[in-house]
Formats: structure tokens, C-alpha cells, sequence
């Protein structure tokens, strides 16, 4: 057995009302390919939707529905557009072939068939179908990867929650929206008490799953759409609040520090024996002073506060 043999055949469908010709295109292509054959148009395009050759070699005139109008409705279908249509014809005229063309059809031979010429460009238009398969394949898997890389490139790689960056380009963003239409945006900074502690005591690897479990409680509190929660830096996370006011942001900051503590993770370097949280909560009806560094700047003098004050609470 061969190699070419082993190889998937191709499939063509001839569609054409007069037996004989099927049978000249056929003895020609046999050898090669699967051939299938249709005597109507009909007949053609219900073959093509069943069975979906690779090549249709197409007749012009015949009965009921012509060449011209298979072709036509061969590329209005999304399912079947792709797949080469060549006209094999007896008329002959620049009108008629042009017209073919226009229809969309790939190739344009006339009678009488010239068997090396029908296989050679037989054997061309696949190829090139091929390639264009193959293309169309790279592209999608590669608009595929590019989409995984955007998400991977907004995300923080050890909590899963967005990193910096993203917070960054989201905070300006809906600042500015929020500017835009009088809303209200808050903004929820915290930051894990006694952390540096808790590393020194329990070990850098016992700090990592803390704050992937921090990771799992952030994203778990704040599900809103259009809220996001990043990781800020070490074991400082911000999340934004849009539309959103300091009150209920603060109640939604309280939320989070009891959901931390009902963790009871063990913490014995702190004098809330457990793991815990401090927050500082910005927020306001925007006004055109106030700029995302007027937020940052405002959060981190509440955080400063909550830790001043003996940490483990949330500060307006
Ligand atoms: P405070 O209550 O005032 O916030 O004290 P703290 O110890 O939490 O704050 P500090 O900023 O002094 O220490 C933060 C610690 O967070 C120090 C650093 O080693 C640790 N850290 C930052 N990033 C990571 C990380 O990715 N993994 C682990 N395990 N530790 C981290
Ligand atoms: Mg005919
Ligand atoms: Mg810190
Ligand atoms: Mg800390």
C-alpha cells in the first residue's frame, strides 16, 4: 500500500444533468479521489450539505435550478461557502464565464474536458484549499492563544485576582466614567496584619497559601459586575466599588474582614491570635478634583488609621 492510498482521499462531488458527462469526469478523477455525482442542482446542493466534498465540479444548464443559481446558493451558506466550485461547461463566452466567476466560483473550464487539465487543476484548487484551511486554523488558535495571554497578562499569578496593572487602567477608567455621569465610586484598600510576622513564623510557603486563601475570599465577597478586586502589591489588595458609596463600601469592607476572620487561621504572633485584615475605604459622589491618586491617597490615609488604632477593623 502506498502512501498516497493511505492518505484520506478527497472527496468531489460532479454535479451535471447528462450521464455521459458524469461519466468522463469520473473516469478522470476515479483513480484519485471519492467521487460522488448529483443529476440536478437540487440534488447537488442537498450531496454538498450531506456530504461535504472538498471540490464541486458544477454544469451550467441544466433543468430546474442552473449552475449559476447552485453556486449562488453554495456561497450564501456559511456551511458550504468554502468549499471550491468549478464550473465545467460547453458555454463557452467571456459573458457566461465571467458571470461564473462573480458567482464566486474558483475555476471555469470548457468542453470538451481535457483530462490533464482537469486533473491539474483539480489537484491545484485543493491544494490551495488546503493551505487556506490550514491558515484559517493557525489564525483562530493563535486569536485563541492571544486571548488567553490578555487574561494571563491582566492576572496576578499566584492569588488569580488582577494584578497592578489592571488596576491601574481600571481605577482611570472609572474614574473618569464616573466623572462623566455624577456616580459614585469606591475604592476598599487592605492590607493582612502582622504578615511579615506570620512569614517569620509559619514560613514563606505557609504566606503564599494565606494569601491565595485571601485570593478565594476577595473573590467570593465581591462578585458584583464591574467590581475588581487586585492584589496591590505583597499582601495589600485593592477593590474597586463602582456606583457604589463610601457607606456601602465600608459595610462591604466589613464584610471582608469577618470573612477573614471566621477563617480562624492561626496566627500566633498577633494579638488577634488569628489571621486578619485592616481596610481603608475612599469614596464619593466624583466631582472633577478627584483624580484616581485623590482615591489611592485617601484609602491609604483610612488603612494608616485602621492600623493606628489596633488593626483587625475598617476605617471610612
Ligand atoms: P502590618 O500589620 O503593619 O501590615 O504589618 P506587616 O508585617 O503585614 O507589613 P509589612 O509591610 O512590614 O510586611 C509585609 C510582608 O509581606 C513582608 C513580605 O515578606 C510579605 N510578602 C509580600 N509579598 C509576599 C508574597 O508573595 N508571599 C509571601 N509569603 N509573603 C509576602
Ligand atoms: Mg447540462
Ligand atoms: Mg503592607
Ligand atoms: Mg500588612
Amino acid at each position: 500500500m502506498n502512501l498516497r492510498s493511505q492518505m484520506k482521499r478527497h472527496k468531489i462531488l460532479i454535479v451535471d444533468d447528462t450521464a455521459a458527462n458524469i461519466e468522463i469526469l469520473y473516469k478522470i478523477l476515479k483513480d484519485n479521489y471519492d467521487v460522488l455525482f448529483a443529476k440536478s442542482g437540487a440534488d447537488g446542493i442537498r450531496m454538498v450539505q450531506e456530504q461535504h466534498p472538498d471540490l464541486v465540479l458544477l454544469d451550467i444548464m441544466m433543468p430546474d435550478m442552473d449552475g449559476y443559481e447552485v453556486c449562488s446558493l453554495l456561497k450564501q451558506d456559511r456551511a458550504t461557502a468554502r468549499i471550491p466550485v468549478v464550473f465545467v461547461t460547453a458555454m463557452g463566452n467571456d459573458e457566461d464565464e465571467a458571470r461564473g466567476l462573480e458567482l464566486g466560483a474558483i475555476d471555469y473550464l470548457t468542453k470538451p474536458i481535457r483530462p490533464h487539465i482537469v486533473q491539474a487543476r483539480v489537484r491545484n484548487h485543493l491544494e490551495l484549499k488546503h493551505r487556506g484551511d490550514l491558515l484559517e486554523r493557525l489564525t483562530r488558535e493563535l486569536e485563541e492563544k492571544n486571548r488567553t495571554l490578555d487574561v494571563l497578562a491582566r492576572k496576578d499569578g499566584l492569588t488569580g485576582v488582577s494584578n497592578r496593572r489592571h488596576f491601574d487602567e481600571v481605577l482611570q477608567s472609572e474614574v473618569q466614567r464616573a466623572m462623566r455621569n455624577s456616580r459614585n465610586l469606591s475604592l476598599i484598600l487592605c492590607d493582612i496584619d502582622h504578615f511579615k510576622r506570620f512569614n517569620d513564623l509559619y514560613g514563606h510557603m505557609a504566606g503564599d497559601k494565606c494569601l491565595q486563601l485571601m485570593g478565594e475570599i476577595l473573590r467570593d465577597t465581591f462578585k458584583r459586575a464591574g467590581e475588581v478586586v487586585s492584589r496591590y502589591g505583597g499582601e495589600e489588595f485593592t477593590i474597586i466599588l463602582p456606583d457604589t458609596s463610601a457607606e456601602l463600601a465600608g459595610h462591604m469592607a466589613e464584610r471582608l474582614r469577618l470573612a477573614l476572620l471566621s477563617q480562624a487561621l492561626p496566627h500566633g504572633h498577633s494579638e488577634h491570635h488569628v489571621v486578619t485584615l485592616s481596610a481603608g475605604v475612599a469614596g464619593t459622589l466624583v466631582e472633577r478634583a478627584n483624580t484616581m491618586e485623590w482615591f489611592l491617597g485617601r484609602a491609604d490615609q483610612a488603612l494608616y488609621r485602621s492600623k493606628a488604632e489596633g488593626r483587625n477593623r475598617v476605617t471610612v
